[in-house]
């Protein structure tokens, strides 16, 4: 007997079967004859996704409730990685799911392998609102994402003939099925124009805002499952429209494109993802979007509370919301308007209620991200906040008069207003003078906040700063991506440690078990050979799965040095072109990473290391004993495959660059040893797996301060250091350029003439490092303890920790367990 509603809900094996049918044949009205993978997995995720709306609607419905706390995470970003193998985990039905598509005649599998991911983000800052996301609902925190749907998310990369190459990121084309548009919950946006005084029936003193043009937001939901509870929270991506997308007016005069002038222009708001290229200064679509996403976000809240409110003096008891950075901070003087302007708050009302709803993370003291506005742009674009802006730092400035009476240096150090030159608008100052709370991501990184860039503000207002390490979620990163570490893990431990990551300490109990040593070393064997098997497909060359894996993905940027890894293999190379018979521990050395198009040294990074490859992998002296691999294209899928595969995870940025790094996490939680500076989290890392384990090398922040400030002369380390010298040199001859001298030069006369990031200085010690790191590797049984004791104790890292710091000190929310009605 069937029933209507089995095919959306039911789990059986049977049920399954047919609802992924019906799908394919109602939605995507394909016979299974005509149909090919992506029409199946898009009958996949359909039926994924009714398995869980009835969660995500009474996850929605429970959070209405007044005395709801929700968190609202406003970010730019969110990196969210595909979705089907998450929910599949997430629901636990991924066993029932596998068994249906078998019996369909299809693979699992490759269904998921079909899966665009949505790019919307940059790196790190966008995975982590991702991780953060997946954590809170598993803790069935409330929350709502606020972000933007671009459609064009994080260009993909080619590598033709060893350079970059940008390709549009068309995520979209062949539809979503995880989202469902809200018309109803359509939000204006004003831009432009002018201000205008003007005194209300009662005679108060108003300003209103005639702005010159207005877009409109669209809201689209996607549902993050928290793991084996019911809560469903939403993702909550706005698209700009047109008010109104045909403009008969011009229509009718003969202006045919002129007609759709105005939706061509409000839908470009939305278009592209900027990807973190050089200061963002003249980019006025990127302050557009910025305004519209918060503003958006913003009345979508007031929307919410004043369905079961009367007014908005609660506002700061029912939402908090996080600026993920300087992005969204020009919520901050958005609030103030909507309350003062529209909701007629005082002026103090209306602070109170601002601070107490934001916080700020800060996720960078590099100078180029740190965010200013010039005023001619911001004031052309957001008349209305700029006042606003004036207003807050005049009530701020004087409030440091006060305490710094005549101290005109502090005064202009904490200004929300640079005025050294041109005026900017210094958004870090805005968010740190609007929020109740200022975290960093590290612990590290936390104290450089409080002695660089935030060193006044945190004079003035030390109990506002505090520190949120960052974490991953195990859910993603382990069982999804690993799954056969993941089985052999519950296999000994039970799979309590998903939810509860400290559970792993549990691991340590069989450090001695050689069986469990074999079992542990065969995981790791079985998913290089993946990665090597992906590796050949992809790119030709093959790898052996019994060679050290020596990872480094990430972007690539100068600060966090791809190049001295670069520098380290030539190295070896030249050692083994001095002496073809060395002792040698085989390694593969696997790069991944995008460069920001704009961004040319980058680029030049990852040409350099596609050149080495070349030379190495067909070098008959070096007998397989060397390779290097850049894996194309590194994202979050790609990211997957990556982790689990490593041996050795290359976390070699210079001491106080990184803030804090998230896949030093991921590689640490899959066994990967890793090679590191005392930077970011790092040092945490090492702090919890134990020194023993953990390979440290280079310069520490203050070791770097007092070089610097003695006079850093990268040449010294040239003269001195002859294998140093003797790789610079062969770089320079055109050896790795077909005799081009010129290519690498601008890599190597920047490391000759500045070095900026102390390459030079940390190369002798990542040597001698590497050295121990060989030497370890030649042990599997003691490299496998150490492995196995990474992973015990990397509890700590879990995303869920960092939610309920930021739960317990920054927003005080707390878990709604969601009770299902039918
Ligand atoms: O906090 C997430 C992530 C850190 O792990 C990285 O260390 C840090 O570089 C990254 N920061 C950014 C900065 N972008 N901006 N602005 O992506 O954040």
């Amino acid at each position: 007997q069937i029933q209507i509603e089995d095919d959306r809900t039911g789990l059986s094996i049977e049920t399954l079967r047919r609802a992924m049918a019906d799908n394919l044949f109602y939605i995507l009205g394909k016979y299974p004859a005509i149909a090919n993978n992506k029409d199946y997995y898009m009958a996949l995720a359909y039926t994924v996704r009714d398995r869980l709306l009835h969660r995500w609607l009474n996850t929605y419905e429970a959070y209405m409730k007044p005395e709801v706390k929700i968190v609202c995470y406003l970010s730019a970003e969110f990196l969210v990685g595909p979705h089907l193998a998450n929910n599949l985990i997430n629901l636990g039905i991924y066993d029932q799911i596998r068994q249906a598509v078998q019996e369909s005649g299809l693979n699992l599998q490759e269904l998921i392998n079909t899966e665009e991911e949505p790019g919307l983000g940059n790196g790190g800052l966008g995975r982590l609102a991702a991780c953060y996301m997946e954590s809170l609902a598993t803790l069935e925190v409330p929350a709502i994402g606020y972000g933007i749907r671009y459609e064009f998310g994080i260009f993909d990369q080619e590598i033709r003939e060893g350079w970059q190459v940008e390709i549009t990121d068309k995520w979209l084309q062949d539809g979503n099925p995880w989202e469902i548009i809200r018309p109803e919950s359509e939000v204006y946006i004003n831009f432009g124009g002018r201000t205008e005084p003007y005194q209300d029936d009662q005679g108060n003193y108003r300003v209103r805002w005639i702005p010159e043009y207005v877009v409109k937001g669209i809201a689209y939901d996607t549902p993050i499952l928290g793991y084996k509870v019911n809560t469903a929270n939403t993702l909550r991506l706005w698209k700009g429209e047109a008010c109104e997308s045909f403009n008969f007016q011009r229509f009718n005069v003969g202006d045919y494109y002129g007609a759709v002038d105005t939706k061509v222009y409000s839908e470009n708001l939305t278009k592209v993802l900027y990807p973190n290229d050089e200061p963002v200064q003249g980019k006025e679509l990127r302050l557009q979007q910025q305004y519209f996403f918060v503003s958006c976000a913003l009345q979508d809240m007031i929307r919410i509370h004043l369905t079961e409110s009367e007014n908005l003096d609660n506002f700061g008891d029912k939402f908090a919301a996080q600026l993920n950075d300087t992005h969204p901070s020009i919520g901050v003087a958005e609030l103030m308007r909507l309350l003062i302007d529209v909701h007629h708050y005082s002026w103090d009302q209306a602070w109170d209620i601002t601070q107490k709803t934001f916080a700020y993370t800060n996720h960078t003291l590099l100078p180029e991200a740190l965010e200013k506005w010039p005023l001619s742009i911001f004031g052309r674009l957001l008349p209305r906040h700029l006042e606003i802006i004036y207003e807050i730092n005049r009530r701020f400035l004087d409030q440091v008069r006060m305490k710094y009476p005549g101290n005109n240096e502090k005064l202009s150090c904490l200004s929300l207003i640079d005025d050294r030159g041109e005026k900017y608008i210094r958004m870090a100052n805005l968010a740190t003078v609007g929020s109740h709370k200022v975290n960093g991501v590290a612990a590290l990184h936390s104290e450089l906040v409080k002695k660089t860039i935030l060193r006044d503000f945190y004079e003035f207002w030390p109990e506002k700063f505090t520190n949120v390490t960052n974490g991953v979620t195990p859910r993603r990163w382990m069982v999804v991506s690993n799954p056969r570490l993941s089985e052999l893990i519950t296999s000994r431990i039970g799979d309590n440690w998903i939810k509860n990551l400290d559970e792993l300490r549990r691991l340590e109990q069989f450090v001695d078990d050689g069986h469990f040593r074999y079992q542990w070393r065969e995981v790791k064997w079985g998913v290089k050979q993946d990665l090597a098997n992906y590796i050949e497909d992809k790119l030709g060359i093959k790898v052996s799965p019994d060679t050290l894996f020596d990872v480094q993905v990430k972007r690539i940027h100068e600060y966090k040095r791809q190049h001295l890894n670069v520098l380290q293999i030539i190295t070896l190379y030249n050692r083994i072109k001095h002496n073809p018979n060395l002792d040698f521990t085989p390694r593969t050395c696997i790069f991944g990473g995008k460069a920001a198009p704009g961004y040319y040294m980058a680029k030049l990074i990852i040409k350099l290391i596609n050149s080495v490859a070349e030379v190495v992998n067909k070098d008959p002296d070096v007998r397989d004993r060397l390779k290097v691999v850049f894996l194309p294209d590194y994202n979050v899928t790609l990211g997957q495959r990556v982790y689990p595969a490593a041996d050795l995870s290359e976390q070699i940025s210079t001491a106080g660059k990184e803030a804090s790094g998230t896949g030093n996490m991921k590689f640490s939680l899959n066994g990967a040893l890793t090679i590191g500076t005392y930077d970011g989290a790092n040092i945490e890392i090492r702090q919890e797996v134990g020194e023993e384990n953990f390979f440290l090398f280079g310069l520490k922040t203050e070791d770097i301060d007092q070089l610097r400030a003695k006079g850093y002369n990268p040449w010294d380390y040239y003269y001195n250091n002859p294998e140093l010298k003797s790789t610079l040199d062969l770089i320079s001859s055109g050896f790795f350029s077909h005799g081009d001298c010129e290519l690498f030069r601008p890599l190597v006369d920047s490391l000759l003439h500045s070095d900026p990031f102390f390459l030079f200085a940390d190369y002798q010690s990542y040597l001698e490092c590497q050295d121990r790191v060989s030497q370890a590797y030649k042990d599997q049984e003691y490299w496998t303890k150490m492995s196995i004791l990474n992973v015990a104790r990397m509890g700590k890292f879990s995303s869920d920790r960092s939610i309920k710091e930021y739960c317990e000190n920054i927003w005080y929310a707390k878990p709604v367990p969601i009770e299902m009605k039918d």
